[in-house]
């Protein structure tokens, strides 16, 4: 059996992917997509072809190549096993919880990023931004997606706090309940087109996923009433088709994001600042205290909010120390561990004292 290219297009082909095939590349091989990601399997879909294969990682060395929800593969026309895994066009990707601080992939190939938060405690700038940063770094949509707007007075505050957030493309407020709600996040689950749902647990994803499939059997769990937060009902990530043609990557909740390797998604979020840093005094302005600094001059002068230049501070601090090779990182855990190591003689010597 050949596959025709057009075949492909439903499940989110595009000339990006075409581009890659040499010339007799279907005569051999069959691509597919990756519809969940397993321990040491991945559940793939193609025209007329539903199977599971081994897990597949393209360089031994490099975590970041391995097969994940969204990707794009050549498996074999006779044995089906893995062979190829193909450029993505958007990775989202985060630094693991824990000390090992290994890369986690998130999804691949998405053309929108479904930011879900609630109205309620969850609603979080500092998080939001973290999010749209991810966001922009991979080049794809964003949109904020604010659940519970049935169960909360008056959303229209969180409407407008989520508009302050100066890369935003849209703002959405919906009752993931309601098929009517919902249905103005269609117009970014056209056909072929793919969408990731991200955000903490409990804020409505699955459900979200529910309806817009009109399905209901996707495992979803009320939240704990003091402080609304989930229970961390998904535990997998998959890949679920719309009547619409679209395709949603549901993922778990996530009790942390620590960014890694955002630098130009930060950039972005945050544009205003960076273009004023641009005319402090010292290219190496920690825009902390230093004279001649254009940020504090502008949160001086009210011009610019002193809170969110901390919480830019603090992500791009972070991302530095995040980012790099895994060797970098290494040695600068090193140095740090050397640090506490010298802490502690310290300590210890003026304890016996
Ligand atoms: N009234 C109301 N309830 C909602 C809304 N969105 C979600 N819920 C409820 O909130 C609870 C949590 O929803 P889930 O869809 O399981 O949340 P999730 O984001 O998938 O959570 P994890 O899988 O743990 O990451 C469920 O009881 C839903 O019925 C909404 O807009 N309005
Ligand atoms: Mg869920
Ligand atoms: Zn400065």
């Amino acid at each position: 059996m050949t596959i025709q290219i057009s075949d492909l297009a439903t499940f989110g082909w595009n000339a990006f992917f075409t581009s890659q095939l040499e010339a007799d590349d279907l005569n051999h091989f069959i691509p597919v997509r990756v519809m969940a990601a397993h321990r040491g399997t991945l559940d793939i879909a193609g025209p007329e072809l539903e199977t599971t294969i081994p897990a597949f990682r393209a360089d031994p060395e490099d975590s970041t190549t391995s097969a994940t929800v969204g990707d794009w593969l050549l498996i074999d026309q006779e044995s089906h096993l893995p062979k190829r895994l193909l450029a993505r066009n958007s990775l989202f990707k985060r630094r693991a919880a824990g000390t090992g601080r290994e890369v986690q992939l998130i999804a691949a190939n998405v053309d929108t990023l479904f930011i879900v938060t609630s109205c309620n405690q969850d609603f979080n700038i500092a998080r939001l931004e973290r999010y749209l940063a991810l966001a922009h770094e991979a080049g794809v949509t964003p949109v904020i997606v604010l659940t519970k707007a049935d169960l909360c007075d008056d959303p229209a505050n969180y409407v407008a706090e989520a508009w302050t957030l100066k890369s935003v493309q849209m703002v959405e407020t919906v009752n993931a309940l309601d098929t009517e709600d919902v249905g103005r996040l269609l117009p970014w689950c056209a056909s072929g087109q793919t969408v990731a749902l991200v955000g903490s647990s409990g804020v409505g994803k699955s459900t979200l996923v529910n309806t817009l499939t009109n399905r209901t059997d996707i495992a979803t769990q009320g939240i704990r009433e003091d402080d609304a937060k989930g229970r961390h009902t998904t535990t997998g990530r998959a890949l679920h088709h719309l009547p619409s043609g679209g395709w949603l990557i549901d993922t778990p909740g996530m009790r942390e994001l620590q960014l890694a390797d955002v630098q130009a998604g930060l950039d972005e979020v945050f544009s205003d600042i960076v273009e004023l840093a641009a005319s402090c005094r010292f290219s190496d302005c920690q825009h902390d205290s230093e004279p001649g600094c254009a940020v504090t001059a502008a949160v001086e002068a009210g011009e610019l909010d002193a809170d969110r230049v901390r919480r830019w501070r603090k992500l791009v601090a972070e991302d530095a120390f995040n980012s790099g090779t895994l060797a970098e990182r290494r040695s600068r855990d090193k140095a740090f561990g050397k640090m506490i190591k010298s802490a502690l003689k310290t300590k210890r010597r003026f304890n016996k004292s």
